[in-house]
């Protein structure tokens, strides 16, 4: 044990490390090289063999990001920006995947790294004022600071089927990708859901496989990729003027540069205008794109009714057997409401003769069998199934490991009826514990990249404050997370988000709560409101000084 070099050591408990992240996607690896360019000790635990992350772990046929390549990376090193090339215009996993390894390597962040690590329990001492971190090695440690950079799409969900354990063909779920390449060829293939990850790897496994059955039970719309190499003149064009868009960015109510900003309604176009616009989006490609054709297209039904029904008449259009393209076709939510999925060739896939689609809303799954899977009417032998299930979303990953704050308070328990953070970043009764993009934050719907820097930034200076300041604890303020949570909600439900079942409100999930837990006002009024905090000296949050003793105060009244 060496003592803490936070503030020179002298008043607070030694521990291991000043600073313990758990996780190494974008978000940890970014976090460390922060947090260490501050002097500090930091010690990362991954769970994988290696960084990455969402890229890591999602390596399914077909993983692609739904975002340019060019706005889905780290700004903070303009070194970094200009050196690497994307090949495309949205980038593969494997690409992502060598881009972060990159970024951990160019940084010499790996020898703070600990993979195949995997954090289970992080406990408060409120006493010592430190953090107790335990892991899947046997091994335990202590930490000032606990930075949750675990992700939001992170904890794969299998349902609870019967017989999996009897099923004997092989299974993988989209989330858990084996390293190795899978090959269908020649195989009979069940695909369960039909996301974004579903909606990716069901094109790619027809081509393989002699039959394939996708069983879905919700449509989902989807919007084409048209994904394509990126020129080298277009990068190059797009480097010399990377700090521009990178500020443009910052003021988009998504993180990312390059669209318009809508500047009319639906309803005041005409019909015949209204199909141009999005006959040209659809013809452009992009879900943020589509999305972003008019104003109120996630405020107003009427409004968002029109876009759905060129995306349904666009099924209509595509799939060739009527009773299927109608199966396909979404009816029960706004478009936008669920995430907006992007493919390549995902509707022409259902005119192939050895795709089959299977309802299993009107016939649900009874129970896998050793030879396939039966639903309450029919049977299907199969010899390979792909579960795109999804994730328990956003707090998923935080409630799978053990976390007690003051009072040997559980996460869980706190959070029971739903998550409760002050601007998704801290939660009360849980000091120096940060998340990155936690709930309560625009996260999932902003640029992920872009949200990362912005939390891990703001976590930065807050830590650098306390040093400066030489103070101990912080947390927020009862008042101001029960704001902020009542400002969430209210922003939730100004729009047409809570219309539609979806893992934004842990419906997918059994039993868990359902609260809307993103926070949809916009990154850019997100990243102001976060700006004006601080420079409120922290408004909303308390803090204690170095002393292990000293009481709670408004951090404004210590903050010189
Ligand atoms: O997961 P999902 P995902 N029986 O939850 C079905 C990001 N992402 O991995 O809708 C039968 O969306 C479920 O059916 P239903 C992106 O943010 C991004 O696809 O609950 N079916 C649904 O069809 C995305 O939104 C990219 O009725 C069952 C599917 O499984 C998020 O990750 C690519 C079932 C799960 O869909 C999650 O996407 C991939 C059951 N018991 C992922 N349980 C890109 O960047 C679940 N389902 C492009």
């Amino acid at each position: 044990m060496t003592d803490s070099e936070v503030d020179g050591g002298q008043e607070h408990a030694a521990s291991d490390y000043d600073v313990v992240i758990v996780g190494a996607g974008f978000a940890g690896v970014y976090a460390l090289h922060r947090l260490r360019a501050l002097g500090l000790r930091v010690r990362v635990f991954e769970a994988g063999s290696d960084v990455g992350g969402t890229w890591f772990w999602n390596r399914y046929p077909g993983a692609r990001c739904d975002v340019d390549s060019v706005e889905y990376s780290f700004s903070f090193s303009d070194e970094l920006q200009q050196e690497w090339n994307w090949p495309e215009r949205y980038s593969a996993q494997g690409d992502i995947l060598r881009y972060i390894q990159h970024v951990a390597d160019r940084f010499d962040l790996r020898r703070d790294i600990q993979t195949n690590t995997r954090v289970l329990s992080a406990i408060l001492d409120e006493e010592a004022g430190l953090w107790a971190v335990e892991t899947s090695d046997g091994n335990s440690c202590t930490a000032r600071f606990c930075i949750m950079a675990t992700g939001n799409l992170s904890l794969p969900r299998l349902p609870d089927f019967a017989g999996l354990k009897d099923f004997e063909g092989k299974w993988y779920h989209t989330g858990l990708w084996p390293e190795e390449p899978v090959d269908f060829t020649g195989l009979r293939v069940g695909v369960i859901g039909t996301g974004s990850s579903g909606i990716q790897i069901i094109p790619l496994i027809a081509q393989e496989a002699r039959e394939l059955f996708v069983f879905q039970r919700t449509p989902n719309f989807s919007v084409p990729a048209r994904n394509h190499p990126l020129a080298a003149e277009d990068l190059q064009a797009h480097k010399s003027r990377y700090g521009y868009w990178r500020e443009q960015a910052q003021d988009t109510p998504f993180g990312i540069a390059g669209h318009a900003a809508p500047t009319k309604n639906a309803l005041d176009d005409s019909e015949e205008v209204r199909n141009a616009v999005y006959e040209a989006k659809w013809r452009k490609g992009g879900s943020v794109s589509f999305l972003y054709s008019y104003k109120d297209l996630l405020t107003d039904k009427a409004a968002n009714d029109t876009a759905a029904d060129f995306v349904r008449r666009k099924i209509r259009e595509t799939v060739k057997d009527p009773a299927t393209a109608e199966l396909l076709t979404p009816r029960d939510y706004p478009i936008g409401a669920r995430r907006l999925c992007l493919d390549t060739g995902y509707y022409e896939t259902y005119n192939r003769p050895n795709v089959t689609l299977v309802d299993v809303k009107s016939d649900p799954i009874e129970t896998l069998t050793p030879t396939g899977l039966r639903t309450e009417g029919a049977e299907y032998p199969l010899d390979a199934i792909v579960f795109a299930t999804g994730f328990d979303a956003i707090t998923g990953a935080l409630m799978d490991i053990d976390i007690r704050g003051r009072e040997a308070m559980p996460l869980r328990e706190k959070w029971a009826n739903g998550p409760r953070t002050y601007l998704g970043l801290m939660t009360t009764g849980f000091p120096n514990f940060f998340i990155v993009t936690g709930p309560g934050s625009p996260s999932v719907k902003a640029n992920m990249v872009c949200a990362i820097e912005q939390h891990v930034n703001w976590i930065t200076g807050c830590i650098g404050m306390l040093a400066g300041e030489r103070l101990g604890l912080i947390e927020p303020e009862p008042g101001a997370e029960d704001d902020w949570v009542e400002h969430v909600n209210e922003t939730a439900d100004a729009t047409l988000y809570p219309l539609a079942e979806s893992w934004y409100t842990g419906s997918n999930v059994p039993g868990k709560a359902r609260v809307f837990m993103p926070y949809v006002g916009g990154f850019n009024r997100y990243r102001e409101i976060c700006d004006d905090v601080t420079r409120d000296g922290y408004r909303g949050f308390v803090v204690c000084g170095a002393e292990p003793d000293s009481e709670p105060a408004p951090a404004a009244a210590l903050i010189r």
